[in-house]
């Protein structure tokens, strides 16, 4: 039958042809998209006791319409990611019912009764003890798993040749790591940032690192990335009394650099923190850096027990996860840099009464992270930064 773009009226008839509905006299479907990428719609019955999620991409940007073409093909990255991610963390991630490739769908666990991080954080919440050292651990368990520590190397080629992802990669090297330090149509800002935004881009040093970075992005295969790891990719919450983690959103997915990973999560704390410290409401903000990095680490040094190649030595694992550290810091920079004066703002500062004072001290603090992440050798010396800034 070919791709269909399904409307919400479509909904209940396709999941009970794809078997995922029995009763379609029962349901209740409402469109819930809240990216910038694609079409979310959730279905449930009257008695509230059945509910489903439906991902549908698009042939283009949903934010942005036709005039912003995209691949539908992307669906596929998110398919194989999950299913990675179901080998290693099936607990932190929602449970997959279904992918239609044709019509690049994923029917999947409805985490309605859940928030996404952002959203909470934005409403003054804490972080709490939990969502940072899950996160910094699935970072862990992914990418140990599809690294050359975690797989021979025959099954690492295979899988880097089936998880190249260039059109969310191309968007990636755009948005976050090229456009926000040149002239380009996609980027705004703030008026109170003009003066920020043009030291930016005449900011020769700057563009360089940036420049290491990017082609870092496009070459260093270490592991099966996320992508897109912000805290509106984080759902939180409680079910039975117990904190619950869920990461969604994986259509970035490529094999890559980790420290994307880590440093897309850093620079959304790191900008919470900025929004707290705003308003009066710092809480655990500034905790959030130490607590991932820490599970991270410890996960990762505890998987490298397990490697499959023991020619990596223990020496080495030490410049390795310096080396992601420090990547880390400097991909958290470029995602600062470009949720305020690039593509893609954050609501964390677009809805604070005046965004500028926060938004300045963020700029600031993502260009040192670009420019000094060589020199920060551990969380004392980021926080250091951080309190200079005011
Ligand atoms: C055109 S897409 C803009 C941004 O939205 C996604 O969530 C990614 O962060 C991407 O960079
Ligand atoms: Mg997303």
């Amino acid at each position: 039958m070919g791709y269909r773009i399904l409307e919400t009226d479509d909904i209940p008839g396709y999941l009970h042809e794809r078997g995922h509905w029995e009763d379609v006299t029962d349901i209740h479907v409402r469109e819930v998209s809240d990216g910038n990428v694609n079409r979310v719609f959730l279905a449930s019955n009257a008695a509230g006791t059945r509910g489903l999620a439906l991902k549908q991409a698009l042939p283009w940007v949903r934010v942005a319409g036709p005039s912003w073409p995209l691949s539908p093909d992307r669906s596929d990255a998110e398919a194989r990611a999950y299913a990675q991610l179901a080998k290693v963390a099936p607990d932190e991630i929602p449970a997959i019912h279904g992918y239609d490739a044709e019509n690049h769908a994923l029917v999947m666990e409805d985490l309605s009764d859940l928030e996404v991080l952002r959203t909470v954080l934005n409403e003054g919440a804490a972080y709490g003890p939990h969502t940072s050292p899950g996160i910094g651990r699935l970072v862990a368990r992914l990418s140990f798993a599809t690294s050359d520590f975690g797989l021979p190397s025959a099954e690492r080629k295979a899988l880097i040749a089936a998880s190249v992802n260039p059109e969310l990669c191309g968007i990636t090297e755009d948005v976050v790591l090229s456009e926000p330090y040149l002239e380009h149509e996609h980027n705004h800002w703030h008026p109170g940032l003009d003066d920020l935004a043009a030291s930016f881009r005449a900011d020769a040093r700057l563009r360089t690192e940036v420049a290491d970075l990017r082609h870092t992005f496009m070459t260093s295969a270490q592991a099966l990335l996320h992508g897109d790891l912000h805290t509106g990719s984080v759902m939180v919450g409680a079910r039975a009394g117990a904190p619950v983690v869920r990461v969604f959103d994986p259509e970035f997915s490529f094999v890559g650099p980790i420290g994307f990973d880590l440093g897309l999560y850093w620079a959304n704390t790191l900008v919470s923190e900025q929004r707290a410290r705003a308003l009066g409401t710092l809480i655990d903000h500034g905790d959030q850096l130490r607590l991932s990095w820490e599970a991270f680490e410890t996960e990762f040094r505890r998987l490298w027990l397990t490697r499959v190649d023991t020619f990596f030595d223990d020496a080495h694992l030490d410049r390795f996860l310096h080396r992601v550290w420090s990547e880390s810091l400097g991909y958290a920079g470029t995602e600062i840099v470009r949720r305020i004066i690039g593509y893609a703002h954050l609501t964390d500062l677009t809805t604070l009464p005046d965004p500028v004072p926060a938004s300045r001290r963020a700029l600031l603090l993502g260009r040192e992270l670009i420019v000094g992440r060589a020199q920060l050798p551990d969380v004392d010396a980021v926080r250091a930064v951080v309190d200079s800034l005011g």
